[in-house]
C-alpha cells in the first residue's frame, strides 16, 4: 500500500459527484493500492445533502477510504490535497447570458484557486470539470501563483470518449481498435474533434471512415452531445462525465497506453499556433505522472480553421473575465 493521499472534490452533493466519488473510493482513479482521504466541498445550503452522500460512502465500507471530510470551507477542503477535482459550479440559470455564467463561475474558481495556493500540496494536480471548464481552469491557475501553472487542466475527456464511441459505431469496430483521436480547443460547441491522425484497426481513419459522415455528422454530434443528452434525459450528462474525470486523472497519473494518446485541456504554450494564455485542448501523451503535447502533427487547412475558431472563443472567454486574472 502507498502513503495515503488527500483527494478534494468540489460540488460533492451534485449529480456528477454521485457518479464519481464511489469510483474514486473504489480505487478506479488512483489504483487499488492507493489509500485516500476524501475532502468534499459544498456550499452551506447543500451540507445536509452532502452528509447523505458521506453516509452512503461510509456504507460501502471501501477499504481504501481512510477518512471523509465534508466542509463548506475551501481552506479545509484543499488542505494538503494532492488531487483536486473541481466539479462544483454555478449552473446556467434562466435568462442568464454566457457572460453572466462566466462571471458567476469566475468568482468561485478564483476563490478556489486562492485557497489551493494557500493550503494545497505543492505537487497538486487539478482537473476542472465545472463549466465553462477551460476558462474556470485558467482563473483557478491565475489565482494560484505559487503552484505550477501546468497543474491546472480542464476536462476534454468526455468529448474524446464521445468521439471514440461515434467512430466505433460508424466503422463497426470495437472501441479498442481506435487510437489517436484528438480534441482541440474549447469544451464547447466550437471544439474540434479530429480524426486526421486517428487509426482504426491500425489503418488511417481517413481510409475507413466516410469523410462526409465525419464532417457533416460526427463533428456536430460530438460538439452537440451534451445538449442532446439534456434533451433526451432531462438532465445533463453525469455518469459519463464522472467516467471521463476518472479517465483523465488515471491517465495523467498512470500514463496513456503505448501507441495512443488522449485529449486534455492544458495551458497553451504556443504549440500548434495556439498562443499562450488559455487552457486549450491538445492531444497529449502521459507518462511518469506528466503530460506532454503530441509533437509534429501535420495540421491541414480544414483543421487549422476549426482549431483557430475554437481558440478564438477561448480568448473571448478570457477577455470576459480579464478583471479577475
Ligand atoms: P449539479 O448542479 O448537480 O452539481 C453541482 C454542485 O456544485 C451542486 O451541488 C452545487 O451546490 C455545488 N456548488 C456550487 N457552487 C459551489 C462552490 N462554490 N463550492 C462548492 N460546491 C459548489 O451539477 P453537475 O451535473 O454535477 O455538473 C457540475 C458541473 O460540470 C457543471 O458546471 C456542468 O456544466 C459541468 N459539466 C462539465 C462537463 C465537461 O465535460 N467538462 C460535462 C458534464 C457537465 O456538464
Amino acid at each position: 500500500m502507498k502513503k495515503t493521499v488527500c483527494v478534494a472534490v468540489t460540488g460533492g452533493a451534485g449529480q456528477i459527484s454521485y457518479g464519481l466519488l464511489f469510483r474514486i473510493a473504489a480505487g478506479e482513479m488512483l489504483g487499488t493500492n492507493q489509500p485516500i482521504i476524501l475532502h468534499l466541498l459544498e456550499i452551506p445550503s447543500m451540507m445536509d445533502a452532502l452528509t447523505g452522500v458521506r453516509m452512503e460512502l461510509e456504507d460501502c465500507a471501501f477499504p481504501l477510504v481512510h477518512d471523509i471530510v465534508c466542509t463548506d470551507s475551501p481552506q479545509v477542503a484543499f488542505r494538503d490535497c494532492e488531487y483536486a477535482l473541481l466539479v462544483g459550479a454555478r449552473p446556467r440559470g434562466k435568462g442568464m447570458e454566457r457572460k453572466d455564467l462566466l462571471q458567476a463561475n469566475a468568482s468561485i474558481f478564483s476563490a478556489h484557486g486562492k485557497a489551493m495556493n494557500e493550503v494545497a500540496a505543492r505537487n497538486i494536480r487539478v482537473l476542472v470539470v465545472g463549466n465553462p471548464a477551460n476558462t474556470n481552469a485558467l482563473i483557478a491557475q491565475q489565482s494560484a501563483p505559487d503552484i505550477d501553472p501546468g497543474a491546472f487542466t480542464a476536462m476534454m475527456r468526455l468529448d474524446h470518449n464521445r468521439a471514440l464511441a461515434q467512430i466505433a459505431q460508424h466503422a463497426q469496430v470495437p472501441l479498442t481498435a481506435i487510437q489517436r483521436v484528438s480534441i482541440w480547443g474549447n469544451h464547447s460547441a466550437t471544439q474540434y474533434p479530429s480524426i486526421s491522425h486517428a487509426l482504426v484497426g491500425g489503418t488511417a481513419a481517413s481510409e475507413v471512415v466516410d469523410i462526409s459522415w465525419y464532417r457533416n455528422e460526427m463533428i456536430p454530434t460530438v460538439q452537440q452531445r451534451g445538449a442532446a443528452i439534456i434533451q433526451a434525459r432531462g438532465a445533463s450528462s453525469a455518469a459519463s462525465a464522472a467516467n471521463a474525470a476518472i479517465d483523465h486523472m488515471r491517465d495523467w497519473v498512470m500514463g496513456t497506453p503505448e501507441g495512443d494518446w488522449t485529449s486534455m485541456g492544458i495551458p497553451s504554450n504556443g504549440s500548434y499556433g495556439v498562443r499562450e494564455g488559455v487552457i486549450c485542448s491538445y492531444p497529449v501523451h502521459c507518462a511518469d505522472g506528466r503530460y506532454t503535447i503530441v509533437p509534429d502533427l501535420d495540421i491541414d487547412e480544414f483543421s487549422r480553421n476549426k482549431i483557430d475558431l475554437s481558440v478564438q472563443e477561448l480568448f473571448e472567454e478570457r477577455a470576459a473575465v480579464e478583471s479577475l486574472l
